[in-house]
């Protein structure tokens, strides 16, 4: 195949290798859904060879010899299991793989293009054709993400993204989608996101958005709705959409623009009235409703957009393009996510020009979005998941307790770990909001930078588990560098006991009631979450081992200790399970709160634990496994899935295993990982299993070995004690 995948401390690059030998990419239509073929043929091509372990040589290489079938099988699956992973794993340590997803990131990366006149390579722009095809509905709509049905802000931003990249009007397939879009009453029923890049783009005037009210930003910061209290998402992304909107940015209008004019609407866009439909948003999108306090606010701010002072505005702007091209080197070029990436570039070329330094910086970074799969090339959710899957590999294969077998992986996979650490504070960062990053961990890598609150702690389990095992690997990550990021995790406990992903909470959750994002939930500020807090607690408690820093800052760790589990407890729902906010769903958050309890010392018998398991038990399924539906998330309420998924399946075997819980569900659950297994070792790619703000979906492709090999690693290691 032609497409490479390069990798360089963590960066992921896609390149297309011109003299190799091609073949087209084929593309499975059973299964659209991130099964990562394209990377991991290449990968197994190069890496992989069967497994040639057979049971004899089972007592030289110190592998636990079971008589009992289940185990023995479990054994076998968990050998095969690695040997495939293993393969996966590049020369950085860590383990790529599809981190997309959601339908509406893609069209900002096409639109800037656009406006911007920077180009995607031929062979890329045929890549993301063929994935805008490959995922529209039968009803000739797009969804939000991949597995969500049509709404109108995948359809609209996806449509205009075809017709960008030169798809014509006559396409059966763009007929199609334009039919959708004028069922449903045209483009200003898109929700506020996705008008926002009409306007930009020029097919909506900017009276058609409710104002963004630059000004804002100027205001002192004492104030509770004052952007720097924002989750740092929304206000990253908030803050380029600030100065596009007050800046009133528009691409040039070439004749494609006046003809999207004519096709987007059901009217003719010269009789359009747009102020009439800021607020209208298709009953498709309408996730979470504008409010009564917004639209009053955004009654004064749309009026002062008409009298508002120029210099006040210029003030204004320049604030926002500082902190902008701060956010810009603070990540060098690569930003939070790929939401601001794009608008920062944009505001980039607006205020620096084409030509600029700070230009091609941004263009340099494009690529660590892009991903290729056999569905096509998309723009991921963030640029990896680079850190958090190899943290998650290691302890998967550690918990096998054959660890011996696996050293050149886990010693790489601990380079990764070492090189993606942050070693220090962004510039200025009183100054820009940012609370310390010293010590902490990434979610991808360490150009990227931000660091989160439990990729930091898993960082902290990971090298401390590492440091555990004797392997002849110079422990680089040394004591000074863990105590910083305890000081990290200690610094971010919120005041109700709980961890937030990023920061501390910084004003109340009232402030939801301004969320101007239809589409998403919970946006505004970062709340503490149970996965963050019980990967928190979790990491406390390995670092005051005995065998670790028991002396280092003792009272304040106990105190957080039991601060977060206090926060654990008390949100676990009447049902007996948790919610997970990042991951589908139920079986998600449970997961990590019984973790979170048990290593902390929660008996077994205790009420808590009891309701998580019969909660758990509640829901496996005949076939043995667990399965839980996507919905489960945007609901806030269990729903089962058609089918049980092997992800959801591992993570209820882990709680149950750890909670000590009912051993003929758990051989349940592990029979069905092991029947589920292919010959090669891998599983199948099954339904999409991260989430992000309630409603919108991400794939986590790695997750289907890492959780199943955890599973069945803890598995073996529980009855090789008990045998
Ligand atoms: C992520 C990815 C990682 C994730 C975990 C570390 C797994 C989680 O435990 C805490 C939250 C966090 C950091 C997280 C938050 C929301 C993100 C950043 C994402 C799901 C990746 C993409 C998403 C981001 C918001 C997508 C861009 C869309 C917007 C609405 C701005």
């Amino acid at each position: 195949m032609a497409w490479r995948l390069i990798c360089d401390r963590g960066q992921q690059v896609w390149k297309y290798l011109k003299n190799e030998n091609s073949t087209e990419i084929y593309f499975d239509k059973q299964n659209l859904n991130s099964a990562d073929k394209v990377y991991r043929e290449n990968a197994i091509q190069l890496n992989y060879k069967p497994l040639n372990i057979d049971e004899s040589q089972y007592d030289k290489l110190k592998i636990p010899i079971f008589n009992e079938q289940l185990s023995s099988s479990a054994v076998k699956s968990t050998l095969n299991a690695i040997n495939y992973y293993k393969s996966l794993q590049v020369e950085d340590g860590h383990w790529p793989g599809d981190y997309a997803g959601p339908m509406f990131l893609l069209p900002g990366a096409i639109i800037t293009g656009y406006i911007t006149k920077f180009d995607f390579t031929e062979e890329e722009k045929y890549q993301m054709i063929k994935y805008l095809f490959n995922h529209q509905l039968s009803d000739g709509g797009w969804g939000t993400h991949i597995e969500s049905r049509s709404t109108m802000f995948g359809t609209v931003l996806n449509y205009i993204s075809l017709r960008l990249l030169g798809i014509s009007f006559n396409d059966q397939r763009i007929k199609n989608a334009y039919k959708f879009i004028q069922r449903e009453g045209g483009a200003m029923y898109a929700p506020s996101w996705a008008k926002f890049w009409l306007c930009v783009l020029g097919v909506m005037p900017w009276e058609g958005v409710n104002s963004l009210f630059p000004e804002l930003w100027l205001l002192p910061q004492w104030l509770p709705f004052h952007p720097s209290r924002y989750w740092c998402h929304c206000r990253m992304v908030y803050l380029p959409m600030s100065y596009i909107y007050g800046e009133k940015i528009v691409g040039e209008i070439s004749p494609l623009i006046k003809q999207l004019r004519n096709e987007l609407y059901i009217d003719k866009y010269e009789y359009i009235d747009f102020t009439k439909y800021r607020n209208s948003i298709s009953p498709l999108d309408l996730y979470s409703p504008q409010t009564i306090l917004l639209k009053m606010l955004n009654f004064f701010t749309n009026s002062y957009e008409h009298i508002y002072n120029r210099q006040l505005r210029n003030k204004a702007s320049e604030f926002l393009i500082s902190y902008i091209e701060a956010e810009d080197e603070h990540t060098n070029y690569i930003d939070i996510g790929p939401v601001n990436k794009f608008l920062n570039m944009l505001s980039v070329w607006h205020s620096k020009g084409r030509q600029s330094k700070q230009f091609e910086l941004h263009l340099n970074r494009v690529n660590d979005y892009l991903w290729l799969s056999e569905d096509g090339m998309k723009i991921q959710g963030y640029n990896g998941s680079q850190l958090w899957d190899t943290v998650f590999s290691i302890q998967a294969i550690l918990e096998t307790g054959l660890a011996h077998l696996y050293t050149n992986s886990l010693n790489l996979a601990y380079y990764y770990l070492d090189i993606s650490q942050v070693l220090e504070d962004v510039k200025d960062n009183i100054k820009y909001n940012r609370h310390i990053s010293k010590g902490g961990w990434p979610f991808s890598t360490r150009d990227h930078g931000w660091p989160i609150t439990d990729c930091t702690a898993e960082g902290i389990k990971t090298t401390l588990l590492l440091h555990e095992q004797i392997f002849n690997c110079p422990r680089r990550i040394t004591s000074d560098r863990l105590e910083y990021a305890i000081h990290f995790i200690l610094s971010t406990q919120n005041k109700d006991g709980g961890w937030a992903s990023y920061e501390l909470q910084r004003s109340g959750s009232w402030i939801e009631w301004l969320n101007p994002a239809e589409v998403f939930k919970d946006i505004m500020v970062d709340y503490s979450y149970v996965e963050c807090t019980s990967a928190c607690v979790q990491a406390l408690l390995k670092f005051r081992l005995e065998i670790h820093f028991p002396n280092h800052r003792r009272k304040e760790i106990d105190i957080a200790i039991d601060r977060g589990i206090k926060f654990i407890k008390k949100n676990q729902r009447k049902d007996g399970s948790w919610y997970g906010s990042w991951a589908v769903c139920f079986t998600y958050g449970t997961w990590f709160a019984i973790e979170g309890l048990i290593a902390a010392g929660e008996s077994t018998e205790s009420n808590t634990i009891k309701k998580a398991v019969e909660f758990l038990l509640s829901k496996q399924n005949f076939d043995g496994g667990w399965g839980e539906s996507y919905l489960s998330c945007v609901y806030k309420s269990y729903i089962d899935h058609k089918q049980s998924q092997v992800v959801n399946t591992a993570w209820a075997v882990l709680s149950l295993m750890s909670a000590k819980a009912d051993s003929i569900a758990i051989r349940k659950g592990i029979q069905f990982i092991i029947n589920k297994q292919c010959s090669n070792g891998d599983w199948n790619q099954q339904s999409i299993s991260g989430v992000f703000n309630g409603n919108c979906m991400i794939s986590y492709t790695n997750y289907r070995n890492i959780f199943p090999i955890w599973a069945l690693g803890r598995f073996i290691k529980n009855n090789y004690i008990q045998q």
